[in-house]
């Protein structure tokens, strides 16, 4: 198994011998391309097979083909991988070529595509084609259009792509599990017509959700709606990569859901179109301007844009414990309860014991907390100003007008023009009026003198039970 033909294709790509995959008929299985890297690789225009304007996948990768008598072949192997989350934490997950999520799979409309899927697992499973229009015998179900993938076996899969647009992949065995561990993958088919809706960039990423306790490296793959990480690609921030972008660029992005609720995806500063769907583009006189679009369980997005604003802006899920990493523990709402003659009396028990939240939990950002090993911080990243405090979904659209066209390294952080950033008021401040009436009371500033008086009643030991 380790009979690794150590050539890297590009940054991080390694393409093995197909003798290490299977002894039997190896001749006629293509190379098998795998990945370690974490990184956004910057697109490969096709050297073979059709021209087509290649996509960029987030903290991702495409999958190289060849081509076999006018039949464009890849191959996919389902196989247990490491995928580092973020700086400080791996997860135990399943994936494809070495990653979760599997490579993009890039293909054109018109295109025959033979896919090789080999099982590395240590059960059975399928890969389902979600979105493409092929023959019933093609469509992954195990169990109901073809037998299960047995581990150890390579199955074969082969359709014309018909249809051009946003696709994606993930196992139709044992489902929950395997999706719960990390399998699924991208798939985009371009159009014949290489200037058919050509915009200059196209982001692809997928949503996901893991369970994983602090401390912990592998996904519980029972929970059903309690995930505590959410991520783009197999990522959670500080640990998505930003798009970069140059000013004035047509950009399209295209996200799938694969987790087990739905997600507005927001972006600061632009508003978009939505150009297509899980079933096709959409029709021009269908699109109204949104800045926030939902996107369901199982379905896909492609979002547009003209990338007219300078500036560092936000990408994000609106739900705000979509962008907050795991917690340790359950912690409740403590905002505008005075903690300390509390903190005092438990700190002479627990020396360790620390009082939180009482001023919002964004204090919690600041504090070097001690974390179980292979754990991320809830809320972190480091921006030019401080903490972003936050996690999960959320990344960073950067626009510059330098950017050059083709080029996706990171410029650096946004330098705002002298006069267009918030500025801290110095002058004099009003008395409030409303503070007293409006439960501003509650929510103390500073600490009240006194404060820490605080009766502690005992429990009234009506309890029988010993
Ligand atoms: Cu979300």
């Amino acid at each position: 198994m380790t009979s690794r033909r150590d050539f890297f294709i590009q940054a991080g790509m390694v393409a093995l011998g197909a003798s290490a995959i299977s002894r039997v008929g190896a001749a006629s299985l293509p190379e098998l391309v795998v990945s370690s890297s974490a990184k956004t690789a910057p697109p490969v225009l096709p050297t073979s097979g059709r021209p087509f304007h290649p996509v960029v996948t987030l903290n991702g990768w495409s999958l190289p083909w060849r081509m076999n008598q006018g039949v464009k072949e890849f191959h996919l192997v389902a196989e247990p991988v490491v995928r580092e989350l973020a700086a400080g934490m791996k997860a135990n997950l399943w994936g494809y070529n070495g990653q979760s999520p599997g490579p993009t799979i890039e293909v054109v409309e018109g295109d025959r595509v033979r896919i090789f899927v080999t099982n590395r697992l240590s059960e059975a499973t399928s890969i389902h084609w979600h979105g493409q229009r092929l023959p019933n015998g093609m469509d992954g179900v195990s169990g109901l259009t073809q037998p299960a993938i047995a581990a150890g076996k390579t199955y074969v899969y082969e359709f014309i792509a018909k249809r051009a647009g946003t696709f994606m992949y993930h196992p139709h065995a044992d489902e929950m599990v395997q999706m719960a561990m990390g399998m699924y993958g991208f798939w985009v088919t371009h159009p014949k017509d290489t200037n058919f809706m050509r915009v200059d960039r196209d982001f692809v990423f997928l949503l996901n959700n893991f369970d994983i306790e602090p401390g912990s490296a592998t996904p519980k793959v029972n929970t059903m709606l309690d995930f505590n990480l959410w991520g783009f690609n197999s990522r959670v921030f500080p640990g998505i990569d930003s798009l970069h972008v140059r000013q004035g660029d047509r950009v399209r992005l295209r996200v799938g859901n694969l987790t087990m609720t739905n997600h507005p995806i927001h972006l600061h500063g632009h508003d978009f179109v939505v150009t297509g769907t899980d079933g096709g583009w959409t029709p021009p006189a269908s699109r109204w301007p949104e800045v926030t679009v939902d996107i369901g369980v199982g379905q896909m997005r492609a979002i547009e844009f003209d990338a007219t604003e300078l500036g560092d802006w936000s990408l994000h899920c609106h739900k705000s414990h979509h962008t907050m990493n795991a917690m340790g523990h359950q912690v409740p709402t403590m905002i505008g309860v005075d903690q300390r003659g509390i903190a005092e009396k438990i700190s002479r028990l627990i020396p360790d014991y620390m009082a939180m939240g009482e001023r919002g939990m964004g204090e919690m950002t600041e504090m070097d907390m001690p974390l179980p090993d292979n754990t991320l911080p809830m809320m972190t990243g480091q921006g030019p100003y401080g903490s972003v405090a936050m996690g999960g979904m959320f990344t960073v659209l950067k626009v510059r007008r330098e950017q050059k066209p083709g080029d996706y390294s990171d410029p650096g952080w946004y330098r705002h023009p002298s006069g267009t950033q918030a500025w801290e008021w110095k002058g004099s401040l009003p008395e409030p009026v409303t503070s007293e009436s409006a439960g501003g009371q509650s929510m103390p500033t500073e600490r009240a003198p006194g404060a820490g008086n605080l009766k502690a009643r005992k429990p009234s030991g009506h309890d029988g039970h010993h």
